[in-house]
């Protein structure tokens, strides 16, 4: 039964990434920081089958711990502090978790390698954000990165440092150039999830509006169950490698807004959304979209939910959760 360590697994990705191991057999571990951390819960709700091990990315010894509790032939490191917006109001924290935290991940899983460091895989959690500002359309692993944010610096950081293990090491480690992928199981802080649910509960009666910043920015969104199934494959090819992975679409804020307020028989939302600047960021970046042709090519990668589907997939779980929430 081959063994993983999941950094992260209280987020997002770690829940559905835990699930498609667990689901092709593996025995899985996953990071949990923090004392009497609330979303230790969560995961042993909805994905019972992982083994809990304590840890945090700015503590090496405790990643060394962890490596050595779990036995792992996989890593994937996907901890971050992950929200851009929070990433300004505190730099030197995102730094640290975001940026050095992967040279502790990747420290610790070649100090527990020994000899043979090509033993256990590694999967870095890079992202789009890193290509900001940016030089080339639609971007691909080839395209200069230019980051505008703390968050997306800390991310060019540990990109090139897993790429510098893999090459000073000979370790098989990938870096993932995610793009945006989103889920009912997004943090409401994100704007998807940040529209679902105000569109759910607006047209509950339990909400009158809601206040966004920038409508025009674009982004190449996918499903994020989609998109761990791309992590996997990564560390399951010969060698370790970097690729991007979107769905080479790109909308904007105002065109999910659409879909959302549609799926709730709203035609018109321009009386239902407020712009407020305090939404708007120091340095935006304005448009992303991926060219995922050697994710399709070399690990046979497709994405199998289209814009609209996850859209509304979305409202509909949250229009769920907002109608059990009220008692009806
Ligand atoms: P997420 O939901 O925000 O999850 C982040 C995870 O990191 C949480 O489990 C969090 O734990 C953990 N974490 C935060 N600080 C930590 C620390 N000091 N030590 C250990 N763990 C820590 O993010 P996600 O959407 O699942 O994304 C997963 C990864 O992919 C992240 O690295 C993100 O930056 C990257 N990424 C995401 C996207 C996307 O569109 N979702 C795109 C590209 C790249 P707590 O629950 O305890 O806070
Ligand atoms: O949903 P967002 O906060 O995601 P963002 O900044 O693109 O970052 C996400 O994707 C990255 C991959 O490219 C990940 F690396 C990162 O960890 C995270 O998962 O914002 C999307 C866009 C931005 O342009 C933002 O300015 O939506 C715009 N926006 C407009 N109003 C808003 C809002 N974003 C948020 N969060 N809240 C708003 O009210």
């Amino acid at each position: 039964m081959p063994r993983a360590l999941i950094t992260g697994v209280t987020g997002q990705d770690g829940l559905y990434l835990a699930e498609l191991l667990l689901g092709k057999g593996y025995e899985v571990f996953g990071l949990v920081r923090g004392q009497n951390n609330p979303k230790r819960e969560l995961v042993e709700q909805q994905v019972p089958g992982v083994q809990i091990v304590t840890g945090d990315l700015t503590d090496l010894s405790s990643l060394m711990r962890a490596m050595t509790t779990a036995a792992p032939d996989e890593v994937y490191n996907l901890g971050a502090i992950s929200f851009v917006a929070y990433s300004w109001e505190n730099a030197r924290l995102t730094s640290e978790v975001t940026g050095l935290g992967v040279l502790n991940m990747l420290e610790a899983t070649r100090l527990y390698s020994g000899d043979d460091l090509s033993r256990v895989r590694f999967y870095q959690a890079s992202s789009s954000e890193m290509f900001g500002k940016v030089q080339q359309v639609p971007q691909s692993e080839a395209t200069l990165l230019w980051p505008r944010s703390p968050y997306g610096v800390a991310k060019v950081y540990g990109h090139y440092m897993t790429i510098n293990y893999r090459e000073s090491y000979g370790m098989h480690a990938s870096s993932g150039i995610l793009f945006n992928h989103e889920s009912p199981r997004r943090g409401p802080e994100f704007v998807t999830r940040k529209i679902s649910r105000a569109v759910a509960r607006i047209s509950l009666g339990l909400q009158d509006s809601i206040s966004l910043g920038n409508l025009d920015a674009k982004r190449d969104w996918g499903f994020a169950g989609d998109y761990v199934d791309a992590m996997w494959r990564m560390l399951q090819a010969p060698a370790g490698d970097d690729y991007v992975v979107a769905t080479g679409e790109t909308h904007s804020i105002r065109e999910y807004l659409d879909i959302a307020f549609a799926r709730v028989g709203i035609d018109d939302w321009s009386d239902l959304v407020v712009v407020d600047p305090r939404f708007f960021r120091p340095a935006e970046v304005d448009l992303l979209i991926g060219d995922a042709t050697k994710a399709r090519t070399e690990l046979g990668w497709e994405p199998q939910v289209s814009f609209p589907e996850l859209v509304t997939m979305m409202v509909d779980a949250d229009l769920d959760e907002q109608r059990a929430l009220a008692g009806r």
